[in-house]
């Protein structure tokens, strides 16, 4: 039997060529010359050496182009046909490579090859995204985040195609078109771009009772955070994990970042799309380059199917979660992105994750969504790829031997070596691949069922779990749930779609009801919406659902931004940097222009942001550093005192120096300064204000806020 693997070893070496800085394959036919000359000489896309790439080919110096310039024209017609169409959901993206190192041997749970040996390193590549915005929006929408991570194994690609919120929307992929078309800018109008607070989206979901559980999501912090390296990642769907023996076990897979969760608050989300619409991909480039590679642990939430049935609702239901707290989160891995891309269109763009691209051990259930996901994926990217061979570049390719007999197709890089291209054959050795006793099996799941068009029973219950998810967080993560809705739906010019969401919100809570009711001016409580089955008043509370609830408590990989200006102190300026730098975090220094500031004892610090282009936004927490005199000269700017100001408003803490309170006055702060903001006086409280920046925000100061 011929194996792919003794088959290509048979063969020579394919000749590898470089083309821009990638090491290619030539495809099959192809030998390299010896390079005549160094690859710094510019050629066409035939290889043909150019002599002037500035100027067209003309009749005299003056006179008209002519047809003839074949460097012209295929330079023009390349460019001409630059673009691809961009993903019809989560077109804007960021993507890195790493690995996932397997902890354990997992052969009682999956035959899935990835899991059988400890510390064993699969490559991997991730992109996240948004989902509504176009490809040129930016990153700091209130939306869903996309998770999606391709796993190369050794038994083929591994795609989990999973979100940063452990529901979603819709139960049947059915309605995946109609609820797309909602959010996406309205058709007459074209606007607006990347956000759900118009007409269309809140009318859809006003009449789609089975969305109110990951609405509720996506208007927590959970739709705004600091950046993908804070942020959870979730399969959504219950899948299946199947043992050498054929033993199924349900899965939901999770990813939790080593960092820790952190989200920004709705004003700080707006402002920073100003001022850094790529502040979420910056921030993973910035991060990788600097070594500080992202980390996420996979962890599995595994039950069988009698312990399924003793849930309360479905696990095929997409629009439910599987609580930590019934089902704990078995860690079984670890992702790290460690390497950026060498070309972002090549890779990140060109990437095409499938929910088909599963491995042995690895099976899908009955989840309608997931079942329609399958047939999405595949499909769209032939139209955005542009052909059934988009497998064959690079960042698709398996990095395992591979070998079939499907052929040709447009740009097809690797069609079958020899004269047989099909199976059965008698060519015996030569015949090429066969299947295999190990190739992957479907669980033979036993179905006897008559065909039609409905809703399980057991999808109906669309509140209880909404309402699970409101009360498991804290305070303030509820005040941010209820001013996200009031403000989303104020954005709406009809008022009855306004009523329409309260009327769902009082099967939720009450007094959530209640609160955006009155931010909205609506007079008239409505009655609660119908409801296929009343909410669950009995589900306890999951702390595993709040952000605030498991906070990280460490400043590591955040950003302190610094405020400087000449004669600032440079003992606390030393300090403070060292401080942060200890606690794995970074320092960037803010001034009125970039370049050399002198500090009090004469040196010199280099400020890396004038400081209307790095307002505070940009940071975790911030240090104002201040002489009296630059303290004075700083109140006179209007980006200084938003930089001071919106810290203060954003929850943020702030250090500061006697002679920053001018600044602070100006902003009309210095009556209202609390425990979040530190006064530093020696290098002493410089470390305490460190310590507690390990809080993240200062969250008390918000309720005392208008
Ligand atoms: Fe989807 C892209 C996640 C439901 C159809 N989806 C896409 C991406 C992510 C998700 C992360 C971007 C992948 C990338 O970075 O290239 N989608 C989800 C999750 C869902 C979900 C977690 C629900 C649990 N999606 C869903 C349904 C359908 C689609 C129900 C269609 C019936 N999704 C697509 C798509 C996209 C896509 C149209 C657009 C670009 C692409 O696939 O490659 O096929």
């Amino acid at each position: 039997m011929a194996s792919a693997t003794t088959k290509t070893a048979k063969k020579p070496k394919p000749a590898k060529a470089t083309f821009h800085d990638e090491t290619v394959e030539q495809p099959s036919g192809g030998e390299t010359h010896q390079k005549a000359s160094d690859d710094t000489i510019m050629t066409t896309q035939q290889g043909v050496p150019v002599s002037d790439d500035q100027n067209s080919l003309k009749a005299g110096s003056r006179g008209p182009t002519l047809m003839e310039d074949i460097v012209m024209r295929e330079k023009i017609f390349h460019f001409d046909h630059e673009r691809i169409p961009e993903r019809v959901v989560h077109a804007r993206g960021y993507g890195a490579h790493g690995y996932f190192e397997t902890y354990e041997n997992l052969s009682d749970i999956t035959s899935a090859d990835i899991f059988q040996r400890a510390g064993e390193k699969t490559p991997a590549f991730v992109r996240f995204s948004t989902v509504a915005g176009s490809k040129g929006s930016v990153d700091l929408a209130r939306d869903v985040r996309g998770f999606a991570v391709k796993l190369y194994t050794k038994e083929g690609n591994w795609d989990i195609v999973g979100n940063n919120i452990p529901v979603f929307f819709i139960q049947d992929a059915m309605k995946f078109p109609d609820l797309i078309h909602s959010v996406k800018p309205e058709p007459d109008r074209g606007f607006p771009q990347a956000q759900s607070a118009h007409d269309n989206f809140w009318d859809f979901i006003s009449l789609m009772p089975e969305a109110m559980h990951m609405l509720m999501w996506v208007m927590s912090d959970r739709a705004i955070p600091r950046s993908f390296r804070f942020m959870e990642g979730f399969g959504v769907h219950t899948f299946r994990l199947v043992n050498a023996k054929g033993k199924s076990t349900f899965v939901k897979f999770h990813w939790k970042p080593k960092l820790g969760m952190q989200s920004v608050v709705w004003n700080e989300a707006v402002k920073i799309n100003g001022a850094d619409p790529d502040f979420h991909r910056k921030d993973l480039w910035n991060a990788i380059e600097a070594g500080e590679y992202p980390e996420w642990e996979l962890g599995l939430q595994l039950f069988d199917e009698d312990f399924a049935e003793k849930f309360d609702f479905d696990v095929l239901d997409a629009t439910k979660l599987v609580p930590e707290e019934l089902v704990p989160v078995r860690p079984v891995g670890r992702l790290v992105l460690d390497r950026v891309v060498d070309n972002f269109f090549a890779e990140t763009e060109q990437v095409a994750f499938c929910t088909q691209n599963i491995v042995p051990g690895v099976d899908f259930t009955d989840d309608p969504l997931l079942q329609g996901r399958n047939f999405s994926y595949l499909d769209t990217q032939i139209k955005r790829l542009g052909g059934p061979n988009f497998t064959h570049i690079p960042i698709n390719a398996p990095k395992c031997p591979f070998a079939h007999f499907q052929q040709d197709g447009h740009m097809a890089m690797h069609n079958p070596k020899g004269r047989v291209n099909y199976e059965p054959n008698s060519w015996g050795e030569d015949g090429g691949p066969r299947e295999s006793d190990k190739g992957f099996k479907s669980y033979p799941e036993e179905l006897d069922a008559p065909k039609q068009r409905v809703r399980s029973e057991t999808f109906a219950d669309h509140y209880s779990q909404a309402r699970q998810f409101y009360i498991s967080q804290t305070e303030t993560e509820q005040g941010h749930i209820a001013d996200a809705i009031t403000f989303e739906l104020s954005m709406l010019e009809r008022e009855e779609i306004r009523v329409r969401i309260v009327s769902h919100l009082l099967n939720i809570d009450e007094g959530l009801a209640e609160t955006v009711a009155d931010g909205l001016g609506v007079r008239k409580m409505p009655k609660p919406a119908d409801a296929a089955r009343p909410t669950r008043q009995d589900l306890k509370p999951s702390p595993a659902l709040s952000i605030l609830k498991n906070s990280p408590e460490t400043f590591e990989g955040r950003k302190l931004g610094v405020l400087i200006a000449e004669d600032s102190p440079s003992i606390l300026l030393n300090t403070l940097k060292s401080e942060i730098e200890a606690a794995g975090a970074e320092i960037i220094l803010v001034s009125k222009r970039v370049g050399e500031i002198e500090l009090d004892n004469g040196t010199t610090v280099t400020a890396d942001f004038k400081v209307d282009g790095g307002p505070s936004v940009l940071f975790d927490a911030v240090a104002i550093l201040l002489s009296e005199a630059g303290g004075k000269a700083m109140a006179q700017i209007p980006a200084a005192r938003d930089f001071a100001g919106d810290a203060f408003a954003h929850s943020k803490f702030i250090a500061y120096t006697e002679g920053s309170t001018v600044l602070l006055r100006k902003i009309g702060l210095s009556e209202e300064l609390d425990e979040g903001c530190v006064k530093l006086g020696d290098a002493s409280n410089a470390k305490d204000f460190v310590r507690i920046c390990a809080r993240l925000r200062h969250w008390a100061r918000e309720k005392k806020l208008p």
